[in-house]
């Protein structure tokens, strides 16, 4: 099948050459560079080639805005079926009640959820109370009233530098301005999360959501404890998984570890662990199911009938027992990873992982997050800096290189591979100094003995084409 799509593939990049020969090239250049660098991004993976290819039709071009059945624009019979498949591969994969599958990405996602809980919530209950069947039959007072009622809800998430996500109430972001929000971090001494803490933390705070999810925790979370604790408050779970959602759907986090049957709303990106197209999904509880359903128009304008269906294909992949096996083997790579790093002197937040997240604090090595995801990206490997707890560098310098092995276990590599790239890793972030300039280290500039960033990349490359990208596939 591969030999028949790269033909495929030339065919139509050289129908894109003909119109704009930059893309074309871009586009073969992408993926040359993909297949010869560490992929280390923990929010980045390889989807299979069907799912590429079904983003690439004429599905692009449909407008679809409103709901399976119940559309603004004529003619969406097949966004239709799309949308009813890819909603129903998600709810029979997670066990979940409903599943939206429009948002456009993590971020939509989250702001459609956090709309729907306010809809549900705040919406519903004062038109009842005003007796008004929508918003626009309420009077100007009224209308000001569940305005100010909006304004004035309360969000508690992970913050930022214990590894919580931008959306999860952080105040530049849309989320820490809708809501009065506060954070819970970790336990200063473990970098785990503090359960105690966090009850007592929602009880003073009375937050109508509580977020838990993460994009930068290298645990497992016990979703029946984050539920007891919304419970103890009257609070909405809502639950962030866009990192961990391949672990959930492979059968690696269940029981505790899987939040569908704790939360009440769970959102999802769809092309992280997943390994699907760009994209975002929203799980919920049927209580929840038609505020859910208005998320467009509420906050997203029309579908992109293309990536819905991109979606339905790569929930069909992650329904079979090779992607189960995959998503073990993602959990098994990182414990390997993690392992390699700590006895050859890596330092790791929470000393260990037990997801696909390794967070190697790189001020043990001397240098700050900047300049160590510099040096590693001249190596060929590719991660990103990270604040660690309560980080002395701040959030543009950081202290932490995150790392995960979503991407590489999906290009096959096996436990040892991962311990030879923990060799590799540590090499180049043990002969890294930091630029020194009038006596005092600097935070961005550094230097690499001669040789070494050129070594580690052909060390690399052996590895690379041990397990090839999309083989077969020539542009
Ligand atoms: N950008 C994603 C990540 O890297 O975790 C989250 O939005």
């Amino acid at each position: 099948m591969t030999e028949a799509l790269s033909g495929a593939y030339q065919t139509l990049l050289a129908a894109i050459e003909a119109v704009e020969p930059r893309i074309a090239q871009a586009t073969r250049d992408e993926l040359k560079d993909q297949r010869a660098s560490l992929k280390l991004i923990a929010s980045e993976n390889y989807a299979s080639l069907p799912v590429l290819a079904t983003m690439g039709t004429w599905f692009s071009d449909k407008y679809a805005e409103g709901t399976v059945g119940h559309r603004f624009y004529a003619g969406c019979q097949n966004v239709d079926t799309v949308e009813a498949v890819a909603a129903e591969h998600a709810r029979e994969l997670f066990g979940a009640d409903y599943a939206y599958a429009q948002p456009h990405s993590g971020i939509y996602a989250n702001v459609t959820a956090y709309w729907a809980i306010l809809a549900h919530h705040i919406e519903m209950p004062a038109l009842k109370e005003f007796g008004a069947k929508n918003v626009s039959e309420l009077s100007e007072a009224d209308w000001e009233t569940l305005r100010a009622r909006f304004g004035n809800q309360r969000l508690l998430g992970m913050s930022l530098d214990a590894g919580g996500h931008l959306t999860h109430g952080f105040r530049p972001n849309i989320s820490g301005k809708m809501f009065h929000q506060r954070s819970y971090g970790t336990d200063p001494s473990t970098g785990l999360l503090d359960y105690d803490a966090l009850a007592k933390q929602a009880a003073e705070f009375k937050p109508l959501i509580i977020v838990a999810g993460y994009s930068a925790y290298p645990r497992r979370v016990n979703f029946a404890k984050m539920r007891e604790i919304a419970d103890s408050v009257g609070a909405v779970l809502m639950v962030d998984m866009a990192h961990f959602a391949g672990l959930v759907a492979g059968k690696v986090f269940q029981g505790d570890e899987d939040p569908v049957p704790f939360a009440d709303v769970v959102t999802t990106t769809t092309h992280k662990s997943l390994r699907g197209p760009r994209g975002g999904l929203i799980l919920a509880k049927q209580d929840y199911a038609s505020d859910v359903d208005r998320g467009c128009p509420m906050v997203l304008g029309g579908p992109l009938p293309h990536v819905m269906a991109a979606k339905a294909v790569a929930l069909a992949e992650a329904k079979t027992e090779a992607f189960q096996d995959y998503a073990h083997r993602v959990v098994d790579n990182a414990r390997a990873l993690a392992e390699g790093l700590m006895k050859r002197g890596g330092k790791l937040v929470t000393d260990g992982t037990d997801n696909h997240i390794v967070l190697l604090d790189v001020t043990s090595f001397g240098l700050t997050g900047r300049q160590a995801e510099s040096a590693l990206l001249d190596a060929g490997i590719v991660a990103n800096r990270n604040s660690v707890p309560n980080d002395p560098n701040g959030a543009w310098y950081t202290s932490g290189v995150r790392l995960g092995t979503p991407a590489l276990t999906t290009r096959g590599f096996t436990t040892s591979d991962m311990d030879e790239v923990a060799a590799m890793i540590t090499d180049v972030l043990k002969a890294t100094e930091p630029t020194v300039k009038d006596g005092k280290p600097g935070k961005a500039k550094y230097e690499m003995p001669a040789g070494l960033a050129q070594g580690t990349q052909e060390r690399a490359g052996k590895l690379l084409d041990s397990h090839p990208l999309y083989p077969g596939l020539e542009l």
